[in-house]
């Protein structure tokens, strides 16, 4: 009950545009599987207004420094923006680490930017799962982009980057065979590349590596991913890099993209919460019932084979939840 009231109060707050509401609420998402969804499913009616922008590329690139740059020429054109910093490699979560802290500080006292990190602690569901319900409660505080700056190229870095409308991968010159490093699946979700640091000497090999490994992929694309040069530091080509996030944003509100997108990723969402809901509510409390047990039995004894022992347990099971509520 103190729960819910407690939720109840912080949805008020994040529909009212107040960034402690919100603030708390990523707090939540971060320490309280069971409360943060009761808060979810409230906002939730409230979600879908935000254009969500992916970061993503190797520790080091730049993805930070570009995400201030974005945020100002964004906040320039009248846009609200909200800013998660995702660190899987982070222990450190609750607020903004030093770094980001320091160089988003000229953002700290304007009402249309939110910052936030998060870290890896917590979050049973998953980081990508945390990272989705902040990026909503972003949406429903109102922030016309919602901006998600995540680490690296491993698979829950791709999950991530799979909230993203829009994602922009960052490469850096001279990280030895830097476009190696992209992986295959990091080819198929780059929207937009861009390399950062352009004002080192190794920029033109590595531009040439990208476009060679953008041209011999064989897929048909309806929109060819733009490799956009930047100085971060400088704010060099930061504006071209705003400009064809919004051209790729045109690009999918024109040709129907968008809302398909959305849509398969709320299919995956749903998909995943079934999938969790079905372990932990269903077959994990059904291998505590004596037929379980019984059943294992006859396994072992041959008298039942361990497909047939599954679909008495997933029946069983579901006759359980079905009773209980
Ligand atoms: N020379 C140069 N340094 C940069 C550039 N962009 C960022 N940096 C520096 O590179 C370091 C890492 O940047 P950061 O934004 O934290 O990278 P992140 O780990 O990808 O978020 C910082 O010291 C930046 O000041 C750039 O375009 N040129
Ligand atoms: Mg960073």
């Amino acid at each position: 009950m103190a729960i819910a009231a407690a939720s109840q109060n912080l949805v008020d707050g994040i529909l009212a545009g107040s960034h402690r509401a919100a603030a708390k609420a990523i707090s939540l998402i971060e320490n309280d599987e069971r409360a943060s969804e009761q808060l979810i499913r409230r906002l939730y009616p409230q979600t879908g207004n935000a254009y969500t922008v992916g970061l993503t590329g190797p520790p080091g690139a730049g993805k930070s420094t570009l995400v201030d740059d974005i945020a100002q020429i964004a906040r320039g054109d009248g846009e609200s923006v909200g800013i998660i910093a995702v660190d899987p490699n982070s222990p450190f979560s609750g607020g903004a680490i030093l770094g980001d802290r320091i160089r988003m500080m000229r953002h700290t006292v304007d009402p249309d930017v939110f910052i936030r990190s998060m870290g890896s602690r917590g979050h049973l569901g998953g980081l990508a799962v945390a990272t989705s319900q902040a990026r909503d409660v972003l949406d429903a505080l109102g922030m016309g982009y919602v901006i998600l700056e995540t680490v690296g190229v491993g698979q829950s870095e791709l999950e991530v980057a799979e909230l993203a409308d829009t994602t922009v991968v960052v490469l850096m010159p001279g990280l030895g065979d830097s476009v190696q490093t992209i992986k295959a699946g990091i080819m198929e979700i780059a929207d937009i590349f861009v390399i950062n640091k352009a004002d080192h000497p190794a920029l033109a090999r590595t531009a040439a590596d990208l476009r060679e490994l953008l041209r011999l992929d064989p897929r048909q694309r309806a929109w060819t991913p733009p490799i956009v040069k930047t100085v971060a530091t400088n704010e060099d080509g930061v504006h071209e890099l705003w400009q064809a996030i919004l051209k790729h944003r045109r690009f999918l509100e024109e040709k129907g993209g968008l809302k398909e997108r959305r849509r398969r990723r709320l299919e995956r969402q749903v998909v995943e919460i079934a999938a969790r809901r079905l372990r932990e509510e269903v077959l994990v409390p059904s291998t505590e019932a004596s037929g379980f047990r019984r059943a294992v039995q006859a396994v072992t004894d041959r008298r039942l084979d361990p497909y047939a022992a599954a679909d008495q347990l997933m029946e069983e099971g579901a006759k359980r939840v079905a009773a209980g509520s």
